[in-house]
């Protein structure tokens, strides 16, 4: 297990490079050009700018997260071969700087959403925030608006204002798109781009759908075990992998995230993990990120580790979001105390998972 820490470059992440190596047990960032829009290269020069800096500080960077794959893709709009060509070289650029592993979503027009992006919880920390119920009153641009507004003068992944401009005239074009249509414009994106990644021995890992089910009738396919057997199915090759986020998923409690786990480990199909928990609360549709802690959220993170543990043991992991604690300003989901705590302790777990099972083969 890679223990790693997402890092948004030292422009726009409150947190420093040198505070994410002094957290026991790090060995890299999952990396994130911010300020790059959709369907544009990364060049080599910015991809060595940001790498060579994590270098210099001690951290590896074999992950990068947010290759945002452009909406035109996603439409499947003649256009779309333009972005698939800027996607291979960007693959190409990050490989020749040692990147393994490229993380992305497939989610239309909307990244991951909440309605609170601080809520207040009873010990004072602040958490992220989604109840179904209050979303039913808000369009998608009430809800873009508002996160703009709340999120402390950082732009949040997905949130980019660039993305959003034409908001209301992307929403009106998936009018005719449904999810059997997205898949089949998600496969012929997989085999423009995947063929590259065998190429240059990168792995493509798909981020679940945040919340984990449909929202604003628009069509989405990769929060479920099903969804993601689907997703694999589309092209058959070991870069085709899941970015197994427990938080996303578990937000469904239809999933059983270990079991998820298991399935895709055993495959050889995850790419690497987002380690989290979260809290329902009163309703299935309604919770918030709760601290890593397996008391704290409806989510068992012990089971979790072990998990990967048994199935997958040498894949990236990161803390995901954490609640704002301490009196800590930042991006929402994204300070430096709470997921240096979750990192602890996933550590912690990791370490007892492990000493039980080489004990368990002494005695045998
Ligand atoms: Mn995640």
């Amino acid at each position: 297990m890679k223990m790693t820490f997402r890092w948004f470059g030292s422009k726009s992440d409150s947190v420093s490079l040198e505070q994410i190596r002094q957290i026991p047990g790090m060995t890299g960032v999952m990396g994130f050009l911010d300020y790059k829009p959709a369907g544009d290269v990364w060049t080599e020069e910015e991809i060595k700018k940001y790498i060579d800096e994590v270098h210099a500080a001690g951290l590896e960077c074999e992950v990068i997260e947010s290759v945002n794959v452009h909406e035109d893709i996603k439409l499947g709009l003649p256009t779309r071969d333009k972005y698939i060509e800027n996607y291979r070289i960007t693959i190409r650029n990050l490989a020749k700087y040692g990147v393994k592993c490229i993380v992305y979503n497939f989610m239309p027009v909307l990244d991951w959403l909440r309605t609170d992006l601080a809520r207040p919880n009873p010990d004072g920390s602040t958490s992220m925030y989604y109840d179904e119920a209050e979303l039913g009153t808000l369009s998608p641009i009430d809800i873009v608006k508002r996160t703009a507004d709340n999120c402390n003068g950082f732009s949040l992944p997905g949130w980019e204002p660039e993305r959003l401009e034409d908001l209301e005239k992307v929403l009106k074009l998936y009018e005719n798109v449904d999810e059997e249509k997205l898949l089949e414009n998600y496969r012929y994106f997989l085999e423009g781009i995947l063929p590259t990644c065998e190429e240059c021995g990168v792995v493509m890992a798909c981020h679940p759908d945040d919340p984990g089910w449909q929202i604003f009738g628009l069509p989405r396919v990769a929060h479920s075990q099903e969804g993601y057997d689907k997703i694999i199915k589309l092209y058959d090759s070991p870069c085709n992998t899941v970015c197994l986020c427990t938080g996303s998923l578990g937000s469904n409690v239809d999933n059983d995230v270990p079991s998820i786990i298991r399935h895709f480990g055993k495959m050889g199909r995850i790419g690497c993990l987002h380690v989290r928990n979260l809290k329902h609360l009163g309703s299935d549709r309604c919770f918030c990120e709760s601290s890593h802690l397996s008391s704290d959220g409806d989510l068992d993170m012990y089971e979790i580790m072990k998990a990967i543990y048994e199935t997958c043991p040498n894949t990236y992991i990161r803390p995901d979001h954490g609640r704002m604690i301490w009196g800590e300003v930042g991006r929402p989901g994204y300070g430096l105390y709470d997921r240096a705590l979750g990192v602890c302790y996933l550590n912690g777990l990791w370490e007892a998972i492990d000493k039980a099972a080489k004990s368990d083969t002494e005695v045998k």
